[in-house]
């Protein structure tokens, strides 16, 4: 048996002097030197006692050892979870527990908070910095590079990648070897990938974007990443010239629209520009080519499929819509209640089914039989309308979900978190257009009779809780929420209420 994965991102490269990542200060990293750098990570989780199968939580800034540690996850067979590093310790705590991870690196600021929940999970916790540094580091550099690669069968799981939930618990999306990797062939051919592409990589590397499809991508076809810490403004103009591709969320085109240093000159080299994670204006894809020449091409993703369609590479690439099913991606659109399927024009739920979807939700056998159905149909969560060409448009959710520069914010959670606190009798957390993160939530509070709130008690409480770009940035007191005569609360309507929350003085 051999390890399909590894095989074909890495282990192909090994000895190979092509240039992998393109690095700030002009450095560089073959392939052949990162194959050995991931064997040293090999080589330390195995000195970490972790065995196939088991699980490593992961909270590391993004760098190339963070990217070798992913690629002897894969080598060693042990199951990533790679997590935002805006989560707080209480967020983490949640993921090592259900995950039941055997193995925990962090940062190394985060390791006072984050020993005690570790060591309650009987997790070996270790440490990696942004520039190689760390006890994690210390480690691999002083291990021979395993050269033994763990078999694996494509079945076998890959990666867990957590979602939040609509009910404020998080899933954990588990993802194979064959769902990552047929997914990644797909996407290297219809977005015509090859090994003289240069992808500026300015997306983080815990989700499905900037990791599958960023990364995964760039392996499998031999190109390079100029491999940039986090999405800087000046960086990415400063890099751009020398790319050929680049992936983002709609928030990085909208804010090279905002720098008039962006221009067609600048963007010369470049032969493709991707958006996904999250919806792209109509008008920002028009001004984006009207100043450039380039026509964004849109894709729909999520975590737990990876890509299900996308605009076409040579023919037209629809604003406002994220194009047709990708091949061996199959997609329909239901009635929400029946499950029934709905004719062409119509508005439904999407589902999708294909090589790409994923195998379920860790230990929640109910979740996982409520979206994902015994045809292999999973139901998306998102509304949509596939015109006559097989075009799917994205017209709303079926879930409460907000999604910020990218990041997903589950109203439920943050509710779950306000209503507890003194003085609240209930709350309700609906999204607002944001110039700059396209949307953001927005808190509404009502207060127990005869109660007053302490906002910044509030503020406070969600500081310590919840990650940043998941805190409410505008909070309202109301003396009742909005209900129909069922009793639900209308989010439509406090949704429209506060419609210009962050867009009237921007
Ligand atoms: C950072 N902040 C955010 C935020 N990112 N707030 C709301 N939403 C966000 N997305 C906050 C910080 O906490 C901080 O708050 C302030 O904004 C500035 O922080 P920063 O680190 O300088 O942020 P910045 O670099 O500007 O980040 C914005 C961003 C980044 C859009 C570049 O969030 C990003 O790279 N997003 C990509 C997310 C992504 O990869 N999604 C893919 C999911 S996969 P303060 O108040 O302290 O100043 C998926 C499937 C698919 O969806 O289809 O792809
Ligand atoms: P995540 O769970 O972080 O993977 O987010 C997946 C969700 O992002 C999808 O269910 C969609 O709601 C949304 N999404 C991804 N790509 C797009 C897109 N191109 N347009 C609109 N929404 C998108």
């Amino acid at each position: 048996m051999t390890n399909p994965l590894y095989d074909q991102l890495f282990g192909r490269h090994r000895g190979s002097d092509r240039v992998f990542l393109h690095l700030p200060g002009g450095t560089s990293l073959s392939y052949g030197a990162f194959v050995t750098l991931a064997g040293r990570y090999g080589a330390a989780l195995l000195e970490m006692g972790l065995e196939p199968g088991d699980r490593l939580a992961t909270q590391t800034p993004k760098s190339p050892e963070a990217l070798a540690l992913i690629a002897a996850c894969i080598q060693t067979g042990v199951v990533l979870l790679p997590l935002n590093t805006a989560y707080t310790p209480a967020e983490l705590q949640y993921f090592i527990e259900n995950s039941g991870a055997r193995g925990v690196i962090c940062a190394p600021q985060s390791q006072d908070a984050l020993a005690p929940i570790a060591a309650t999970q009987g997790a070996k916790l270790m440490h990696l910095g942004a520039h190689g540094d760390g006890s994690l580091a210390d480690l691999a550099n002083s291990c021979t590079p395993l050269e033994d690669v763990t078999p694996r069968a494509a079945e076998d799981l890959a990666a867990i990648l957590y979602t939040s939930g609509t009910t404020g618990r998080s899933k954990g999306a588990m993802l194979s070897q064959a769902n990552l990797l047929s997914n990644a062939q797909t996407l290297i051919d219809f977005w015509r990938f090859t090994e003289r592409d240069v992808l500026l990589h300015a997306l983080p590397i815990y989700h499905t974007h900037g990791l599958f499809v960023g990364t995964n991508i760039t392996l499998l076809a031999g190109g390079s990443m100029i491999f940039l810490p986090k999405f800087d403004l000046d960086a990415v103009i400063a890099a751009m010239p020398q790319a050929s591709t680049m992936m983002g969320v709609p928030t990085f085109y909208t804010r090279l629209l905002e720098d008039t240093r962006f221009t067609g000159d600048l963007a010369q080299h470049m032969r493709l520009f991707i958006s996904g994670s999250a919806p792209l204006l109509a008008e920002t894809h028009e001004r984006f080519e009207a100043r450039s020449g380039h026509r964004i091409l849109e894709r729909y993703g999520m975590t737990e499929t990876n890509m299900n369609t996308s605009n076409p590479y040579d023919g037209e690439r629809r604003a406002g819509t994220v194009g047709p099913a990708l091949p061996g991606v199959e997609v329909k659109i239901t009635d929400p209640e029946s499950g029934a399927p709905l004719p062409k024009g119509e508005i439904g739920m999407v589902e999708v089914r294909g090589p790409n979807v994923f195998q379920g939700y860790w230990q929640m056998p109910e979740k996982t039989a409520e979206e994902l159905r015994k045809d292999g149909f999973f139901i998306t969560g998102d509304l949509g309308q596939l015109d006559k060409d097989d075009y799917l448009t994205i017209v709303g959710r079926g879930k409460d979900l907000i999604i910020s520069g990218g990041f997903n914010i589950y109203p439920k959670e943050i509710e779950l978190l306000l209503d507890e606190q003194p003085g609240v009798l209930e709350s309700a957390v609906v999204g607002a257009p944001h110039p700059d993160f396209g949307e953001s939530p927005v808190a509404v509070l009502v207060p127990e009779p005869g109660a007053q709130i302490d906002l910044e008690q509030i503020r406070a409480a969600m500081a310590e809780t919840l990650a940043r770009f998941k805190q409410p940035r505008r909070i309202e007191i109301l003396p009742e929420l909005p209900r129909n005569t069922m009793g639900k609360v209308q989010k439509a309507a406090l949704r429209a209420q506060y419609t210009d929350s962050f867009t009237q003085n921007a």
